[in-house]
């Protein structure tokens, strides 16, 4: 799978220890257009998010405070990143199955997508997914 993880420019005064920022503006950071942003936090050790595809919305996931590991399938290939920097991330594109796992006490998972909230958009099943991913094959 292509690499889809990617590094954020991060601002640091070295002569102080303000500590760092990082922005993402439009045409900068961001390989879209943004339209929402909402975040996942409190979730417990065990717990799984995500587990879904969709059809046409581009998501970039950074995880700003403490790590998760994020799965994404292509419905051939897997591939896990560990998201466990404020200046890592990660683009989820449309086909391509997210699952997030392994989420530290108090990590906080930003999501930015490039649509407004539409439930059709969401593909839940994953024999759905496999079954569309074969329709769309050249
Ligand atoms: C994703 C992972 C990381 C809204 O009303 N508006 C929204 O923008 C979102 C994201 C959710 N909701 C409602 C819909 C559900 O009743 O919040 C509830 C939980 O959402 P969902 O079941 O979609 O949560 P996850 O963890 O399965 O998935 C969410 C995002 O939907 C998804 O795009 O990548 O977080």
């Amino acid at each position: 799978m292509e690499n889809n993880l990617f590094n954020l420019e991060s601002y640091n005064d070295e002569d102080c220890s303000c500590g760092s920022l990082i922005f993402l503006q439009k045409g900068s950071g961001i390989p879209f257009e943004m339209k929402r942003i909402f975040y996942i936090y409190d979730v417990d050790l065990k717990q799984i998010r995500g587990e879904h595809a969709h059809y046409n919305s581009n998501q970039l996931l950074i995880c700003i405070h403490g790590s998760c590991d994020i799965t994404l399938d292509n419905g051939t290939n897997k591939t896990t990143y560990r998201l466990n920097s404020p200046t890592k991330a990660l683009l989820q594109k449309p086909f391509i199955w997210g699952k997030m796992t392994n989420f530290t006490k108090g990590s906080i998972l930003l999501c930015i997508s490039d649509s407004l909230y539409d439930t059709d958009d969401y593909i839940r099943d994953y024999e759905k997914f496999l079954k569309l991913i074969d329709e769309n094959k050249d």
